[in-house]
């Protein structure tokens, strides 16, 4: 530790002089007290959440129900990640098309320089070295949070790769991704800190072409932990644009049929529909396995056989807390019932562990809620936030792939599936017919909105690739990257697409299908068609499966039932072209023609269907 004043540079654990420079100079203009090194110990890990606890930040939990974990409860109004104040500051407002918020880098420079000018005072300073995905890897991608919140800095360790290692690894010259952070809170003299320091003015800001990202103002996940959306997704994705290779908002699973057959695929979902639980879920058919190497984020690159491997970049779990259960995720309760895990905005029972609504079907009697204050099952409230999280290590999953370690150059991809969250004409499950025609379905997806970020919840909105809010540069040229990478390879070394809707509904507002681990009898089918083994059908809007393909043994549903969940509703389809057109008119003059040409086709095949 040293203070500003004799130089962060004196003690510094690197001889990188260009980090080292820039750590000053971040020092000289936000004025921390202190600047800390993060170097991964556990002995630094015990004086954060120490430090934490001691802050009323951080609540102990119980040792022998969750070990060495941690719960907190934000300030009411820093809960989501906040879509109207995050910002893509390329060069040309162009550039970041017309799904972003843009202000021109200098302004914004301008405008972070005054807001950061003595944020840190009162405060310790860390910085942060990390890595996306195993530094091991042929390519490793790596990254410098700072930040004046050392509540940032445990879910930091949770989240990512941190520490020494990665400084070493780094060694005098390696580029890597500046992030600062601020809660934008300084303390006085003397001033007593609250519990969960943050500032109504809050930017979230990103800046494309020097690869910057600059955060003030909220200490909420997706807004602090730089590592997560802000570089894996929207810095990542204009890197990926740069270098050839994508950034994807998708999860990571390996299926191995009961021939002991093995594929990869990846999923885009929107944030809170599903994505952890379809991460680990416990299949119900029999003989199938299922393996996870992440809930999240899928870095794709091609490998030296020209087929795509997924990577993923993080190191942890940032779950939604509500609704996971030992009946609809045991394996993220497995995850988390090991420790280690920091959980936010949840409640807090009165033997010193962790409750949400739905982790069990009987409500604990007395509970504090995520307000602090006492509940009870009479409580008109819930006890925790429906964007409430746990944080936990992703290797103490039970059914994490061995190749999450294994293979630093990630697994190769058979098949990609999009997903929304439709009460309507999405069917169960479809395929495309080729790439460019499931580039075409990712490029329509929608979803109606969740409270994982602030604002309405329910409308229904375009959800590109479940990609629109963490696209780094113009979705139409996104697109556009996404044709590209399918024409790099052959057809056949590609993965192949499938859309998705686990959320469909009957008149009476029911789920039509099932959901959690009978998922995966929609992934069996999937595989079986890679294989050659699954009969489909023709439909207007691309393959479906034909009758008695989909392998429902077992399963309580009706056939009436299942028909309506995997329906392809021309009525509905027409009611969706002018939404779609309507889509297409907003992403505006760099949507690639090949868009066009798929909803001409569609139109066509509805017409005469
Ligand atoms: O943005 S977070 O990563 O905090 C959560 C999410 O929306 O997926
Ligand atoms: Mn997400």
């Amino acid at each position: 530790m040293t203070s500003p004043a004799d130089s962060p540079a004196q003690s510094a654990p690197t001889k990188h002089q260009e980090l080292l420079s820039w750590v000053d100079e971040i020092a000289q203009l936000a004025k921390p007290d202190k600047v800390q090194w993060v170097n991964g110990s556990d002995e630094e890990w015990k004086e954060i959440t120490d430090a934490l606890v001691e802050a009323g930040t951080f609540v102990r939990l119980n040792e022998e129900k969750k070990p060495n974990s941690f719960w907190a409860a934000s300030n009411p109004s820093d809960v989501a990640r906040v879509e109207d104040r995050t910002y893509i500051c390329s060069e040309q407002e162009v550039d970041a098309g017309p799904t972003n918020n843009w202000v021109a880098p200098a302004e914004m420079k301008e405008t972070l320089r005054g807001l950061f000018d003595g944020s840190m005072t009162g405060r310790t300073m860390y910085v942060i070295p990390f890595c996306m995905g195993p530094v091991e890897s042929d390519d490793p991608k790596f990254g410098v949070e700072i930040t004046d919140s050392a509540y940032v800095v445990a879910s930091m360790l949770v989240m990512a790769r941190c520490g020494q290692k990665i400084l070493d690894a780094m060694g005098t010259d390696a580029g890597y991704v500046k992030c600062v952070h601020s809660v934008g809170a300084p303390l006085a003299d003397g001033e007593q800190d609250v519990s969960w320091p943050c500032n109504d003015t809050k930017y979230i800001t990103h800046f494309p072409e020097t690869r910057e990202i600059w955060s003030y103002g909220s200490g909420y996940g997706g807004n602090a932990l730089l590592g997560k959306k802000c570089y894996s997704l929207r810095i990542g994705s204009v890197i990926g644009r740069d270098e050839g290779w994508m950034a994807e908002h998708m999860l990571i699973l390996k299926l191995t049929s009961p021939e002991g057959a093995v594929h990869y695929v990846t999923g885009a979902f929107p944030s809170a529909t599903g994505k952890t639980n379809l991460a680990m879920l416990e299949p119900t058919v029999e003989g199938w396995k299922v393996e996870t190497l992440g809930d999240d984020i899928a870095w794709l690159r091609f490998g030296p056989d020209g087929r795509l491997y997924a990577v993923n970049p993080e190191f942890g779990f940032f779950g939604v807390a509500p609704g996971t259960s030992y009946t609809t995720n045991p394996n993220a309760m497995r995850t988390i019932d090991k420790g280690n895990s920091v959980f936010t905005n949840v409640a807090l029972t009165d033997d010193g562990d962790i409750w949400w609504e739905g982790m069990t079907e009987e409500k604990p009697a007395h509970l504090i809620d995520w307000h602090g204050n006492d509940w009870t099952p009479e409580s008109d409230q819930l006890s925790s936030h429906p964007n409430s999280r746990f944080c936990t290590p992703i290797t103490q999953c039970p059914v994490l792939a061995p190749e999450y370690e294994g293979e630093p150059n990630g697994v190769p991809i058979s098949a990609i599936l999009f997903g929304g969250r439709r009460k309507t004409t999405i069917p169960l499950v479809t395929e495309s017919r080729d790439w460019q025609h499931g580039v075409f379905m990712g490029a329509t997806v929608s979803s109606e909105t969740t409270a994982a970020a602030t604002g309405a919840v329910g409308v229904v909105r375009r959800d590109p690739m479940a990609m629109l809010p963490f696209m780094g540069y113009n979705v139409g040229d996104y697109f556009n990257h996404w044709l590209e990478i399918g024409k790099q390879a052959d057809a056949e070394k590609l993965p192949k697409i499938f859309y998705v809707n686990w959320f469909r509904r009957d008149e009476d507002g029911s789920f039509l299908w099932p959901g959690f681990g009978d998922n995966s009898r929609v992934l069996k089918w999937i595989i079986e068609r890679l294989e050659g083994n699954a009969e489909a059908v023709e439909s207007p809007i691309g393959r479906v499966p034909a009758d008695g393909a989909l392998d429902v043994e077992g399963l309580n549903i009706s056939e009436d039932q299942l028909a309506k969940a995997s329906a392809v509703n021309v009525d509905e389809w027409l009611e969706e072209l002018p939404l779609i057109d309507e889509w297409f008119e907003q992403v505006g003059e760099r949507l690639p023609s090949a868009m066009r040409d798929e909803l001409e086709t569609l139109r066509t095949n509805l017409d005469a269907a």
